[in-house]
């Protein structure tokens, strides 16, 4: 069940000014930073707040560490901008398999690495009205973790 918008993407071309920006006008402090490979993004998590299922809701700043990334990819066609929303669930692999079977494309087979630990997958924009979405299991709160 997806209980929360665990974070909006927002793809920039400059991480460390755009961090300022959110600081400087809206107060929001920087919670996690992160490179990830396998997604060509070095990314900044901020903290608006915490949820009631014991997540939490995030802006995800986003800059791309190569070209031909989906984030570098996505900023020369369409500059900077809300790239995705990431809806937060217990359970990634069962919901993603639930979404599936209803005819919309899962990207990935199994979920894979997202920023602090947690799964995710993503559903193709073109089946979600023009939206790119993700889904995320946080790390702490799924119970796959158990099994590994
Ligand atoms: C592409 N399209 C989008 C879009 N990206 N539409 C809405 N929102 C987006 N973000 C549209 C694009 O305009 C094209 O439409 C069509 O989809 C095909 O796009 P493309 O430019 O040819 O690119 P593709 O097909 O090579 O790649 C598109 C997909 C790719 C969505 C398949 O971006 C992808 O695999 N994304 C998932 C991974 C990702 O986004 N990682 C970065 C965040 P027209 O022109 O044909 O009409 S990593 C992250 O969030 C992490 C680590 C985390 O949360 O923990
Ligand atoms: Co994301």
């Amino acid at each position: 069940m997806l209980t929360r918008i665990d974070h909006i993407g927002i793809a920039c071309f400059d991480l460390d000014a755009t961090v300022e920006f959110y600081r400087a006008t809206y107060g929001f402090e920087v919670f996690h930073t992160e490179v990830n490979d396998e997604q060509g993004v070095r990314e900044a998590m901020l903290l608006v707040n915490e949820t009631s299922d014991g997540g939490a809701t995030y802006l995800q700043l986003l800059e791309p560490t190569r070209e031909d990334s989906a984030v570098g990819k996505w900023l020369a066609k369409n500059g900077e901008g809300v790239h995705h929303i990431a809806f937060g669930t217990g359970d990634v692999d069962g919901d993603a398999a639930a979404i599936r079977d209803k005819g919309v494309r899962v990207l990935y087979d199994e979920p894979r690495h997202g920023t602090m630990g947690s799964r995710i997958t993503f559903l193709h924009p073109k089946d979600c009205h023009g939206v790119l979405t993700e889904l995320v299991t946080s790390a702490g709160l799924d119970p796959a973790e158990d099994a590994h």
